[in-house]
């Protein structure tokens, strides 16, 4: 049997928590936990004595001290690329959570450091794991509704999520560099890579500094257009919060992800709605499930490409494509016009 894979997890605030427990799912995937770090001392403990592994507070001693495997990074963004630097030097691979950077200038750097080192890089990039969104995205790979042509992706909620997120308030960038991020990126897994788009925002909220809606139109390199939306301003019950909900269109047919994760496929003339095919984890808690769900499919995913030696889906050099697209929103909407991604 192959040895288990060393993982050292930086970050041990909200989000982590769904990482810890992926990590505790995915042991008999060859996931070993071996040490967790915050500087809080009181999040490493939490979390160290959850893990039953030891806590640091200071990255660069967990990982001088350990040299992982793999190195999770779960902290903001504005930390990625320092902490990525430091990791690259220590393990054989590093995950960053999204967003990758908050410029296409950091996200650059650290790819380039991750090539210098030889160290496999991933994104945790989750949405295109959510159980209903992969399964939409293997009925358009095999063919069901033939050639994607145009969609409709939304992520609309007023869930608050200044309450479980409160460093939303004061972010310059909110809800593309948040949300939006992992919409375009879902756009283009489904249909492709991105000619140009034009984006809309509104600050709805005014307790908010940064953009908490955003329209986008894309049009892709195979003709398709879609659209993409995300806002945490929309008041409507009951709240899809946390799931995206989808519609694409085929020339011989159309998938529609509804709330709840079922599928209505239409093909031939005639629809058929697919149940829910997925349960949650005990550990998982169902107003976020969905997000959870998609952490832990994420995670399955990087544990198995960074095992096997390959690239994950993904990956830092992939992503850039997506934070090209995050860039081209908030240019287009700066410009009021429309733009093409350029990534760095
Ligand atoms: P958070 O503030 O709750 O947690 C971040 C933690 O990192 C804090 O405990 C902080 O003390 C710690 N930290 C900061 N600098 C550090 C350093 N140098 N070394 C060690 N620890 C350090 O933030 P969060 O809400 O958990 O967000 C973390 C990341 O997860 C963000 O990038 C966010 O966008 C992302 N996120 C992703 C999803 C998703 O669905 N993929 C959902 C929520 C958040
Ligand atoms: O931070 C966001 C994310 O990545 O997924 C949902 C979220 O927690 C709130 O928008």
């Amino acid at each position: 049997m192959a040895a288990p894979t060393r993982i050292a997890l930086i970050g041990c605030g909200f989000y982590a928590q769904n990482h810890l427990a992926a990590w505790r799912d995915l042991v008999p995937e060859g996931a070993e936990l071996v040490a967790v770090c915050d500087t809080d001392p009181a999040k490493a403990a939490a979390a160290a004595a959850i893990s039953r592994v030891p806590a640091y507070t200071d990255a660069a001693a967990m990982l001088a001290d350990l040299a992982p495997d793999l190195v999770d990074i779960v902290t903001r963004v504005e930390t990625h690329r320092a902490l990525a630097e430091i990791a690259v030097r220590h393990a054989r691979g590093v995950i960053v959570q999204k967003p990758f950077a908050p410029t296409a200038e950091d996200a650059r750097a650290i790819v380039d450091a991750a090539a210098r080192a030889g160290v496999w890089l991933a994104v945790h990039e989750n949405f295109r794991f959510q159980p209903p969104l992969r399964r939409a995205i293997d009925l358009v790979e095999a063919g069901r509704i033939g050639p994607p042509s145009w969609a409709r992706l939304h992520f609309r909620t007023g869930f608050d999520v200044y309450r479980t997120q409160p460093y939303f308030l004061t972010e310059t960038r909110l809800c593309i560099a948040d949300v939006g991020v992992h919409i375009l990126d879902l756009a283009r897994r489904i249909l492709g890579e991105v000619t140009h788009l034009t984006a809309e925002i509104q600050q709805r909220n005014p307790r908010l500094v940064g953009e908490d809606t955003a329209t986008m139109l894309l049009r892709h390199e195979n003709g398709a257009v879609s659209v993409v939306e995300c806002t945490y301003e929309a008041r409507r019950e009951p709240d899809p919060f946390p799931e995206t909900l989808l519609q694409v269109e085929g020339p011989i047919g159309a998938i529609i992800v509804n709330a709840g994760g079922g599928i209505e496929l239409t093909e031939g003339g005639a629809m058929t709605r697919l149940a829910p095919g997925y349960a949650f984890a005990p550990w998982m808690d169902p107003r976020w499930g969905i997000s959870q769900a998609g952490c832990l499919e994420a995670c399955r995913h990087y544990l198995a490409r960074f095992r096997a030696g390959r690239d994950a889906e993904t990956s830092g050099k992939d992503n850039l494509r997506t934070l090209a697209l995050v860039e081209a929103a908030y240019a287009s909407a700066a410009s009021l016009g429309p733009m093409r991604p350029s990534p760095v």
